[in-house]
Parts: structure tokens; sequence; C-alpha cells
């Protein structure tokens, strides 16, 4: 059959098909196909409707095809993809202006994926250790949380601890130090140790299951690295662009970090775009020649990222996400069932902890939930994040509330 054929014909059955057949097995998806997207909601192949309570991982915060961000990449994409940084565009400066006066930096350095801007920072953070701090060459370390997700390149997953994103892919890069996430005085036994250039954290570590540290760690862990002249990294990939209520999830506690990674949503979902924020003290260790990337600032990633962030701004998708995310755990905390362990999360980054029974893990209530209109994924086997697009509004949320509680008290 012709390409245009398939397309033409295309079911939910053919797809899973061509790619269990012709992809490679590195993903365990939801059984849905899905087709369209707009808002808050998407559409599988055979035309059935769904709520998105994933957003791509946090990566549609504006919601699916957000008009304006699609204009923006329309319109650069038929005038301008891509120079390389062999040349200047008339785009990336005006992004850098825009990016770096929106987060309160000097300066920024563009890199398309989350992954490559965490590899960016730690490579920084080393540059900034031996030009600045006079760590000795090579002997930098980086102090990291137990439980992190940063990525999955070969250098992020030598400071995982989990076995499925790690085993099985040494030797591993050296230089990390490993301390249990939200707890002070690991981090400070950590950061009397020598050479420590860094300490990169999620300030709510999304995949290990939106675990929000107490109040006040953010704060206290920034105060103790500033003591130790080491660098404060926030991982802002997911818990950015406003998801959690606040533009940052570190503002919710008035910590500037040293160095502020974002991806995601940082585009609103419709093209790879990362950044790494940072001081010119910092930033300029790193010279022409000794970082970069193919795609890295192109001019529909710079134009897409400003309208992107506009958008935030403009819905005033914070505040929303901040009051829509009080009532969403108000009310999942009012689901009379003992399978809900715990509810936890801020803003519109929240997640429930399912009591496996019977066999009945995450993964079976987010089945039925599919099958009852919306769209979620269980981190772990038993914890679902449910995460939806920040333009929701609240007759939404109280439909999705809806099912997501008839999903679960399903399984009484
Ligand atoms: C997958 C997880 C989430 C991230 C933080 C960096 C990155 C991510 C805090 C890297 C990416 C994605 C990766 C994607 C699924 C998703 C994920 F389940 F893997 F762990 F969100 F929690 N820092 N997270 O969350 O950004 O290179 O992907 O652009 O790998 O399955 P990326």
């Amino acid at each position: 059959m012709r390409t245009e054929e398939m397309i033409e014909k295309m079911t939910s059955k053919m797809a899973i098909e061509l790619e269990d057949q012709y992809g490679a097995h590195n993903y365990h998806p939801l059984p849905v196909v899905l087709s369209r997207g707009e808002g808050v909601h998407v559409w599988d192949v055979e035309g059935k409707k769904y709520f998105d309570f994933l957003s791509a991982y946090s990566a549609i915060n504006q919601g699916h095809c957000h008009p304006r961000i699609i204009d923006t990449m329309v319109r650069q994409a038929k005038t301008l993809t891509l120079t390389s940084r062999a040349f200047h565009s008339d785009a990336l400066g005006v992004y850098e202006k825009f990016v770096t006066e929106y987060f309160g930096y000097d300066k920024v350095l563009p890199m398309n994926t989350g992954a490559e801007a965490v590899e960016t920072a730690m490579k920084l953070a080393r540059r900034w250790g031996y030009d600045k701090k006079g760590i000795p060459a090579d002997k930098a370390k980086i102090i990291v949380c137990e439980s992190n997700f940063h990525g999955r390149t070969i250098t992020i997953i030598s400071m995982s601890t989990d076995p499925d994103a790690k085993g099985g892919f040494g030797p591993y890069t050296p230089g990390f130090i490993t301390i249990p996430y939200n707890d002070l005085d690991a981090l400070e036994k950590a950061l009397n140790e020598p050479d420590v250039a860094g300490f990169m954290v999620e300030p709510i570590q999304g995949e290990a299951g939106v675990f929000v540290p107490d109040d006040g760690y953010v704060a206290r862990a920034y105060e103790m690295c500033k003591s130790k002249d080491i660098l404060f990294i926030a991982d802002e990939v997911q818990t950015g662009i406003a998801r959690t209520g606040k533009l940052l999830a570190c503002d919710h506690e008035n910590v500037h970090p040293d160095v502020l990674i974002l991806g995601k949503a940082l585009s609103g979902g419709v093209y790879p775009v990362s950044a790494v924020l940072a001081d010119d003290d910092i930033m300029l260790t790193i010279k022409p020649g000794q970082h970069g990337s193919t795609f890295g600032g192109n001019p529909i990633a710079a134009r897409v990222a400003i309208t992107a962030l506009e958008v935030i701004k403009d819905e005033n998708l914070a505040e929303n996400a901040m009051k829509l995310g009080e009532i969403f755990r108000k009310e999942l905390e009012a689901i009379k069932s003992d399978r809900i362990e715990l509810v936890r999360g801020k803003g519109l980054l929240n997640a429930i902890v399912i009591k496996p029974r019977e066999g009945k893990t995450a993964w079976d209530v987010c089945v039925t939930m599919k099958d009852n209109g919306l769209l979620a994924k269980p981190t772990h086997d038993h914890i679902i994040r449910l995460a939806p697009p920040l333009v929701i509004n609240r007759e939404q949320i109280m439909e999705a509330m809806e099912i997501i509680r008839k999903s679960v008290l399903s399984f009484e």
C-alpha cells in the first residue's frame, strides 16, 4: 500500500502494528492513537475525543496547537528555517534579549532538547569550576539527588538511580555525588566534599512521582550552595513555564538559580526548544568553538519561543495553574476511595498514588480513564501523573474530575 493510501486508510490498529513492526520498542504507550489536538483535547484516529492530562510531560502548557504559536511557526518556516550558528540570523538576538529579560539573566545558551540543555549546564558548571573556582583539572563534581530524572544521555543516566534508566548502558561518566532528595543534612555534608562545582536539582521531582519537597527546601539548599561558592542549578524542564502555578517552581521560594535549565513548554510543544540561562561570570567561561549544536537557536525555535512565552503571560497561565490546581487537588482528595493512597502536587503538576490490589495497578486505572475519555500515564507502577494543559478552565477541570472519579471508583 502506498504511503498516502496508508494515511488515508489509517486505523488505530494499523498505526500500532506499523510502530510495532518498524519502530524501536523503547516505549510502552497506552493503546491509543492520536491524530489531532486542540487546547486541552486530543482526538484518536477513529475520532474519539479525550482530555489530555499528560500534556506531553508538560511540554503542552499552552494547549495543543495554540493558534498564535502555530502562526509564528508557519510564518517563519516559510521564510528561513535554519542557518546554523556559522552565520547570524535576524531572529536569534531578538529572542536572546527577550528570554534573558523574561527570566532575569545576562545570557542564554540556546539548545533543542532538555537533555542537551542539562548536558550544557553540566559543561558550564565544570568550566566555571575550573576557570573561576580553581578546581583542579578533571576533578569537578556535581551533586545530584536520588530518583532524579534529567534525560537519557550516557552522562545523564550516569547520575541516575533508576535501574531501568541506567542499567546496561555502562561504562558511566564519573564526577557525581548522589544524595537523598529533600534532605538538607545530606546536602550540607556533600557541599563539604572537595572540588564540588554545582548542585543540580529538580525543584519538584516529576518522573519520580511529583515529589514536592518540604517548604523551604529549595531556598535553604540555594543558600547553602551560595555559602560554599557552589552553583545552584535548577532543572525546570518539566516544572518551569508556569506548570506549578508560578513562572518557575523556584519562584515559590524566591530562588533565582545560578543556572536555569528550560525545555518542553518553552516552545508550547510545537518544536524542540531548550535553553540554559546564566549570568556572564558563568556563561562566558565557554568560548567560541567549545560548545554548540546544529539546530540550537535556529530561527523557528527563536520566534516560536518568544510567542510561547508571550502566551504564558498574556493568558495568565501561571495564575490559572495555581487557582485550578488547588481546586483539582481538593476534588481528588474528596474521592471516597481507599485506592487513592495520596494526592500531591503544586499548580497543575499533580499525581495520585494508587494502592495496587488484586493485581490491578495504576496502568489499569489509566486504561479505564482512557476508555472514559481522559489520557494520563502512570509514572512507576503505582503513581499517576495528572497534568493538563494550563489553558484548562474550571468547567473542564470539573468534567475531567468526573471521569477520574468514575474510573477510580470502578475499581472499588
Ligand atoms: C522520556 C520521563 C518526564 C525532564 C527533566 C530533563 C528532561 C526531562 C526534569 C530531558 C524529560 C521526559 C523525557 C521522556 C518522558 C519525560 C519524563 F518520564 F522520562 F521522566 F517528564 F518525567 N529534565 N522528561 O522531565 O528532556 O531530552 O526529553 O527533552 O525520555 O521518556 P528531553
